[in-house]
């Protein structure tokens, strides 16, 4: 059960109507008002466990597309002179209660639970003590709503030790889902090479026919740790199996998108895919696939085609748009005037194409862009849309998914989100000058 603050917060962006015009244009995204608007929006806060060299850091830092450490604050907001903890920054000792956030998003909180593999009571005791406390913290802004559970695949003769048993043995982490991340699976790589090599193979053979070889291994890890963990009283709610992390572009769509699907409330599921800026996929993807398919669901007698662009705004990253003190207008840009169905894929889909590429023109830092305000951006950008050719092909890819999966809205919604994806303006038209 999510908190009923943050129920309230996203039921009044989805219902807040827009601004008058003059209050919308008198909008400017200086530097000032974009703090001002960052402090009043909840942040997504995560904590993030595993034994000592586990890849934890690595994975904030690809979610948070850094390669800084991050900055650190106690448990009342003030900040910690790195200066002095530098090295044991980097050996991963702090303490589960200080903030760490990285400069690149601020919009993400961490904890990190070091020193944990131990084993001393006291210190589980106090962990325990946190992931309890946290989890049911009063004030949403201290609620932690997600935890990643980090076991690495390197260490294959001790996949499960007695700190993991013991955590899903003893911490009932309520509604907070936590995810077990197999953190290093591609140095099975080695020994999936190694294994073939016994076989037989050359080595060059051997290497061609590791990758084949290298998932299977990492399916039996999955389904042996799977197997042990399940087992006891507090299973963790999914696994993901984690690989190349330490690549300065892994991808952590998966990684994202398994945190949100474990989360319960569509609130919070917005407030993780809205905090992230590392794939904007993702925005398009929750976009369709919630806020257009409950349009869809709810029938030709309640098309509201004015409030759309506002309830998949809510999905992308624009802050003052999640924290509802502004809003914005896209003109209608389907063609069709019937099905219903064909009508609201057409306008939706244009608006969640241009809110994508609204977000890469705000982050263009030239001397024009001081001058405009998000919704002449818009403006501007939706004319683009129409005029380069974007919406006919749209138009046409919609057409065809119609014909093909109109009777099935889960299933033409699928195909609506290849499509958004595929014709984003950047790809298909040109990178913001
Ligand atoms: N091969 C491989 N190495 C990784 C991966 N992820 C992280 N590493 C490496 O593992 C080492 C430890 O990573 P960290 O992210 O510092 O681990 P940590 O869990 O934060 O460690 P502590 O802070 O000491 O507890 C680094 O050298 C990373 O580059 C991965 O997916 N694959
Ligand atoms: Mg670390």
């Amino acid at each position: 059960m999510a908190p009923s603050s943050l129920r309230s917060w996203w039921h009044s962006l989805r219902h807040s109507r827009p601004l008058s015009g003059s209050v919308a244009s008198n909008y400017r995204l200086d530097p000032t008002e974009a703090q001002r608007q960052i402090d009043r929006i909840p942040r997504f806060r995560i904590l993030v466990m595993g034994r000592a060299n586990a890849g934890k850091t690595t994975i904030l830092q690809r979610v948070c597309n850094t390669t800084d450490q991050p900055e650190i604050f106690d448990g009342k907001g003030k900040k910690v002179d790195t200066g002095a903890v530098r090295g044991s920054l980097e050996r991963g000792y702090h303490n589960i209660e200080d903030e760490l956030v990285f400069k690149s998003n601020p919009h993400f909180v961490f904890h990190d639970s070091c020193g944990f593999e131990a084993g001393s009571e006291a210190e589980f005791d106090e962990m325990k003590k946190f992931v309890t406390d946290q989890a049911k913290a009063m004030k949403l802004e201290k609620r932690i709503h997600a935890i990643w559970y980090c076991i690495p695949l390197n260490e294959s003769h001790r996949m499960v030790m007695a700190a993991e048993r013991k955590f899903f043995n003893e911490c009932d982490t309520g509604h907070v889902p936590v995810i077990v991340l197999l953190t290093k699976a591609d140095t099975l790589n080695l020994d999936a090479v190694q294994e073939l090599m016994r076989k037989g193979l050359t080595v060059d053979d051997a290497m061609k026919e590791a990758p084949e070889v290298e998932k299977q291994l990492q399916k039996g890890c999955l389904e042996k740790i799977r197997g042990w963990l399940n087992e006891l009283k507090f299973p963790p709610q999914s696994y993901l199996i984690l690989t190349g992390m330490e690549q300065e572009g892994a991808d952590c769509e998966e990684l994202l998108k398994c945190t949100a699907n474990a989360l319960t409330e569509e609130g919070l599921q917005g407030l993780l895919i809205s905090s992230q800026q590392s794939n904007l996929g993702l925005c398009m993807e929750f976009a369709i696939m919630k806020t257009l398919k409950r349009s869809m669901n709810k029938g030709a007698d309640h098309i509201q085609l004015d409030g759309l662009p506002y309830g998949l705004g809510v999905w992308f990253p624009f802050q003052p748009i999640k924290c509802g003190s502004y809003s914005f207008s896209i003109p209608t840009l389907s063609m069709s005037r019937q099905p219903f169905l064909l009508v609201l894929a057409e306008h939706a889909i244009g608006c969640v194409i241009v809110l994508e590429y609204l977000f890469f023109q705000l982050q263009v830092k030239d001397g024009s862009n001081k001058r405009k305000d998000l919704q002449q951006h818009l403006t501007e950008i939706v004319r683009k849309y129409q005029k380069s050719g974007v919406q006919n092909t749209v138009i046409e890819n919609i057409a065809v998914a119609f014909k093909q999966h109109g009777e099935s809205v889960d299933d033409f919604c699928t195909m609506l989100v290849g499509i958004a994806q595929a014709n984003q303006i950047c790809k298909t038209y040109f990178l913001p000058q």
